[in-house]
């Protein structure tokens, strides 16, 4: 199959596949605070995230790209969406373009449409750092991530077996280009040994990508004639991966993966998060009601998040981190298990 045709593919299936009625970030309760005292109009969602500098915490993560006129049109008005919400915003991986010029059209329209923008490019860890270079340079990046999805790979009949050489680009990468490098998850989490091994080799920002939103085994399944089912349920779930992130070294940790809402993206900051992505949930929204109607949920999820603020008196997205919480159910074991070191 062509790696175009399956990036249409991909944005089909992961739209269309199921999700599961409970989220783990249901097993979060923040705990009420009834004194408010901040001017709802006073509150800020300018954000820092190491060397970035975020207007939200919040931002489009990696999506698409590389797939012909449908990936272009879609880049557009997401790039369109984040220039009049403010919100930063990654592309898809750029390797279809770094290996067929034609597709790079698909890419740069992110940036002619979103000059100012915080804008994310993204490469997988085969990429050597003359091809990250290529994917940030094509869009003007102000920071590059690079994804690692190896479960993703084993369930693609045509995807990687051999990552014996992951280690090394990405810390060529990372040593290399004067960027902000986001080691990311796609849907599987990052656990604290991820984090800790990632720390060592120079990454110093993370995005756990964690399960609980789209679902790539389930994706890739459904691509399959005999899929393997059996790991449609692997991985971290979001919430309890930050907490495995932040429990280990000080990294800049991006949350994503099953964000719903604005509370949800306030969940991730109390946890510790710098910032927090959104990939399916915008996606459907655009493909089903278009680009004003994404417009309007990010304002919406922005209210949401600038609610949740009032409620906890934090004044900025950073003051939420440490917020008071009480966690139930597989996030409660998650944390009792794994978490021994933890800051929260
Ligand atoms: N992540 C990447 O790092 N690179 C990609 O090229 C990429 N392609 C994606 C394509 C689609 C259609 C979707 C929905 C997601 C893709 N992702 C990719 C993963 C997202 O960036 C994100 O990590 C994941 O979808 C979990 O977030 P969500 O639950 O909000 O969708």
């Amino acid at each position: 199959m062509s790696r175009s045709k399956r990036k249409i593919d991909h944005i089909r299936h992961a739209l269309g596949h199921e999700r599961a009625p409970y989220n783990h970030f249901d097993d979060m309760n923040i705990v009420h605070q009834s004194l408010a005292r901040l001017d709802f109009n006073q509150i800020t969602l300018t954000a820092e995230a190491g060397e970035l500098k975020l207007s939200s915490p919040l931002f489009v993560n990696a999506m698409t790209g590389g797939g012909g006129e449908k990936t272009r049109e879609i880049n557009r008005d997401l790039a369109i969406a984040a220039r009049e919400t403010g919100i930063g915003m990654a592309v898809g991986s750029q390797m279809s373009a770094i290996k067929r010029p034609e597709e790079r059209s698909t890419y740069e329209v992110v940036r002619e449409m979103n000059p100012e923008g915080v804008v994310f490019a993204n490469v997988g860890s085969e990429a050597s750092l003359q091809q990250a270079e290529e994917a940030a340079n094509m869009i003007e990046a102000n920071a590059l991530q690079i994804h690692i999805n190896t479960l993703q790979e084993l369930i693609m009949p045509e995807g990687d077996r051999d990552f014996t050489s992951r280690m090394s680009n990405i810390q060529k990468i990372v040593n290399g280009l004067d960027l902000p490098v986001v080691v990311k998850e796609v849907g599987y989490g990052m656990s604290m040994e991820t984090a800790q091994t990632l720390y060592d080799i120079g990454v110093r920002y993370i995005d756990v990508g964690g399960r609980g939103g789209t679902n790539f085994s389930r994706v890739e399944n459904l691509r399959r004639e005999k899929p393997f089912s059996s790991f449609n349920n692997w991985g971290i779930p979001t919430p309890a991966s930050i907490l495995e992130a932040r429990s280990s070294q000080d990294l800049h940790v991006f949350a994503s993966g099953g964000i719903r809402h604005g509370l949800d993206g306030a969940k991730a900051l109390v946890l510790g998060a710098c910032g927090f992505g959104m990939a399916g949930s915008l996606l459907k929204v655009l493909m089903e009601e278009g680009r004003e109607a994404l417009i309007e949920e990010i304002h919406h999820i922005h209210q949401e998040l600038k609610m949740a603020m009032m409620l906890l008196n934090a004044s900025s997205p950073e003051e939420l981190s440490g917020k008071p919480y009480v966690l139930t159910g597989e996030t409660k074991a998650w944390q009792e298990q794994r978490i021994t070191n933890g800051r929260w």
